[in-house]
């Protein structure tokens, strides 16, 4: 190779540094030409927050860790078309929420090259989808776009976890760009919440997952919401892998779900549920429909979606299982598995809050010390009282029941690969205390 320093392009860049052309950091930005510029592209509400802000302490070392330069993150939100998010029709509000995606996805990108441009760096994590698939079953995401928009003002979770904008209430998606410069002002938290906690939205969620006290579990609005995405995705491979020929496969998905699964492949994903975003009437430009006749509102918004003859698909035994019955006895319920199933005793513990069925838990007050040895060697302390759970390393309190299980086994279990009769009988997993309590705590866990 000739001399680097011959080289056209090096030549050109030493003398841009010669020139004063090439700065070495990046200048403060106009905050006030920064939101202009992400409103022309397509952005509805903008918000700039500093990567020091303590909000953002959680997730600053995994932001860190695949864009170093962050300095700032650039917040902003793209309005849904209300009637198309209420639309019965699961078609009409999973094109209007693929549409809008699309639109913050562009809007980060063509920001990031106009940034560029101008010698600034900056990265677009995605509005939801692709994600971080090799990290399936833990955190996939790169950015958490909620609490990154609340520091941004704009807005606040409500009773149903969705951040509520303001204005546009809960119709909202969320996006944010990383920056390699700061700008000349931030923004601050709303001073207020627009939640109005009517719990419209927990009466409207077809699992019972978002709970009138604000209990929210993640796991049985994914086994519905998620049913063609990732982990359902993968439960619906096993059962074409499990089926002997077409009239098992028939027999176990109906020629609809099959069909249903094509389009999602082939148009984006068709989202079960989003009754939660649907049916909240917070938000400035929302609220008048509510209150102008708050019948009519339930009429004609809430109630299509309760009465609405549909699927609903659960793990078995779950919280999810015992609502449809209960409260929309018209609705079908499917029992089906998604896809989570713990690959270390580490994403076991991290996945059991998630996981838990805290309704099924009614009664239950007990301490468990789990001993895993083999592949991993861990301790844990689960105690579950008053329907809620608590896990903590190494063991503490007294014990109601003791159990020692070789970590693989374990997992086995949990993988539906070994029942956990089998591995008693084999001593592989130990349980000492009474079998009435450690049946309990499988309860706890569809
Ligand atoms: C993981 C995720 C989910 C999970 C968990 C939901 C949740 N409340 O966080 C599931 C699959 C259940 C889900 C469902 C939905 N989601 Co979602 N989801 C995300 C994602 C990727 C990260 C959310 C996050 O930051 N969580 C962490 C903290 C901040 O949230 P939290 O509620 O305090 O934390 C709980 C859960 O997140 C859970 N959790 C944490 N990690 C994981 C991992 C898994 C696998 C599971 C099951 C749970 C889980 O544990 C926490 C304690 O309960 C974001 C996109 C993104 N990159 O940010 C979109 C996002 C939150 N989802 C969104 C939407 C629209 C939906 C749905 C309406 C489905 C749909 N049609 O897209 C439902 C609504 C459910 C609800 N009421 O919250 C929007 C919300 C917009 C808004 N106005 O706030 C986001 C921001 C996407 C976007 N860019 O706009 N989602």
């Amino acid at each position: 190779m000739q001399n680097m320093h011959e080289h056209p392009t090096i030549m050109r860049y030493n003398e841009k540094v010669k020139a004063g052309d090439i700065r070495k950091s990046s200048p403060k930005l106009s905050s006030e030409a920064l939101r202009q510029m992400c409103m022309d592209l397509g952005a509805d509400d903008v918000g700039f927050v500093g990567i020091g802000r303590s909000e953002l302490e959680d997730q600053r070392a995994d932001i860190l860790n695949i864009f170093p330069w962050t300095k700032t993150f650039i917040s902003f939100v793209g309005r849904l078309n209300r009637e198309n998010l209420r639309s019965p029709a699961r078609s009409i509000a999973s094109l209007e929420l693929h549409q809008v995606e699309d639109r913050l996805n562009h809007a980060a990108q063509a920001l990031a090259a106009a940034l560029e441009r101008k010698g600034i760096r900056a990265a677009t994590p995605a509005v939801g989808f692709p994600m971080e698939t090799d990290q399936w079953r833990g955190k996939m995401h790169v950015v958490s776009h909620k609490p990154i928009a609340v520091a941004a003002g704009l807005g606040k979770m409500g009773l149903h976890r969705n951040v509520i904008h303001p204005v546009f209430g809960s119709f909202v998606l969320l996006n944010t760009v990383l920056i390699d410069a700061e700008v000349d002002e931030y923004n601050s938290p709303l001073d207020y919440n627009p939640c109005l906690d009517c719990k419209i939205c927990s009466t409207a969620c077809p699992t019972g997952a978002i709970g009138p006290d604000g209990v929210f579990n993640p796991v049985n609005c994914l086994t519905h919401t998620y049913r063609e995405l990732i982990g359902g995705f993968t439960d619906w491979v096993e059962t074409v892998a499990d089926s002997k020929g077409a009239i098992e496969y028939r027999s176990r998905t109906n020629d609809a779900e099959t069909v249903s699964l094509w389009q999602s492949l082939a148009y984006g994903p068709c989202y079960k549920s989003v009754y939660c975003m649907a049916v909240c009437p917070a938000g400035d430009d929302v609220i008048p429909q509510y209150l102008e006749d708050k019948k009519k509102f339930i009429d004609s918004v809430v109630k299509p979606l309760q009465q609405r003859t549909e699927t609903i698909y659960v793990l078995p035994g779950s919280d999810a299982e015992s609502h449809v019955q209960r409260v929309f006895p018209h609705k079908k319920i499917k029992r089906v598995g998604n896809g989570i199933r713990p690959s270390s005793v580490a994403a076991f513990l991290w996945s059991m809050p998630l996981a838990f069925q805290r309704h099924k838990s009614e009664g239950l007050q007990a301490t468990y010390h789990l001993s895993f040895s083999g592949s991993e060697q861990v301790e844990a302390t689960i105690v579950i009282k008053d329907k809620s759970i608590s896990i903590e390393q190494g063991h503490a309190g007294i014990p109601d029941v003791q159990v020692h299980a070789d970590t693989k086994s374990w997992l086995r279990v949990l993988g539906k690969e070994s029942s956990m009769i089998r591995e008693i009988i084999l001593r592989r997993i130990k349980v000492k205390g009474p079998m009435h309590l450690f049946k309990a705590f499988g309860k706890c866990f569809a």
